[in-house]
């Protein structure tokens, strides 16, 4: 059966890329290495690591064209189903002297009418201290820096973890030797991942930045934009350290999501 978007979108993506390798004389072995590259790098581990540096912002800056509540940001490559279910306080799961700065996040969960959502899931995953993500690179226990959390019934949630830095992508592999032979750098800015979920609403997916952090102009991925970087706050005075219950300084961060309802048909 013809599926009208497929053939729309299918047809003029084969004409476009057609033109492209008229126009640049690919020829055989060129077009050989460029197929081999698609499956080097899906088989290599990479996921959509390719795609989604290349891509996926487009894909949600389209999402978010005209719409209210909150803007999509790239999932990237690492999300995994079933992380971990928390209980407050929320912490996500992190080993015994997990490096890093700590981090309280927090903020208001709303739907488009500004009422407050409770018990909406927020599931959270992101790098550690050393750039690496759980369940993907080696040598890091299961589901560390991920884990589900719920908000409270007046919309509020909080989380603690530790601020991630920069995150590398693996030089060595397909797509580190692309972007290598572009010239590019390896980096993306410093980013939290979080998936929100609540029936009745739509999904949504987000990425958060921190404003000032390096690599947020010049991000691998270019999928920064200014409606999804935060601000951070650090406490570093003796009576707010105690207050929560540490013995080091500390970020704040802070964002609020708006959740809109699902659209009927
Ligand atoms: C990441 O952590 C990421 O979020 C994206 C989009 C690409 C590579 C690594
Ligand atoms: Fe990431």
């Amino acid at each position: 059966m013809i599926n009208q978007r497929v053939k729309e979108v299918v047809e003029d993506l084969e004409k476009t890329v057609l033109d492209f390798m008229t126009r640049h004389k690919i020829n055989h072995d060129e077009y050989r290495v460029a197929t081999k590259y698609l499956v080097d790098s899906i088989k290599g581990g990479e996921e959509t690591l390719m795609p989604d540096i290349f891509l996926e912002a487009r894909a949600t800056d389209i999402s978010n064209e005209d719409r209210a509540g909150s803007p999509e940001g790239i999932e990237g490559p690492f999300y995994l189903p079933g992380a971990p279910v928390l209980s407050a306080p929320y912490v996500l799961p992190q080993r015994k002297d997990e490096p890093g700065i700590v981090m309280f996040f927090r903020g208001r969960i709303t739907n488009i009418e500004g009422e407050p959502l409770g018990n909406v899931e927020l599931d959270f995953w992101h790098a550690d201290a050393n750039g690496e993500y759980s369940n993907i690179h080696p040598g890091i226990p299961d589901w560390n820096l991920r884990g589900r959390i719920r908000s409270e019934k007046d919309g509020s949630y909080e989380v603690r973890t530790i601020l991630p830095p920069p995150y590398e992508i693996p030089k060595n592999g397909p797509t580190g030797r692309l972007v290598n032979a572009l010239g590019r750098h390896y980096f993306r800015p410093a980013h939290m991942h979080v998936m929100l979920r609540q029936p009745g609403y739509e999904d949504l997916i987000s990425q958060l930045y921190f404003e000032g952090g390096e690599y947020i102009d010049n991000d691998l991925a270019s999928a920064v934009r200014d409606n999804l970087i935060i601000k951070l706050t650090h406490h570093e005075g003796a009576k707010d350290i105690e207050k929560r219950g540490l013995n080091a300084p500390f970020y704040e961060g802070q964002y609020d999501f708006v959740l809109r309802p699902l659209q009927a048909g």
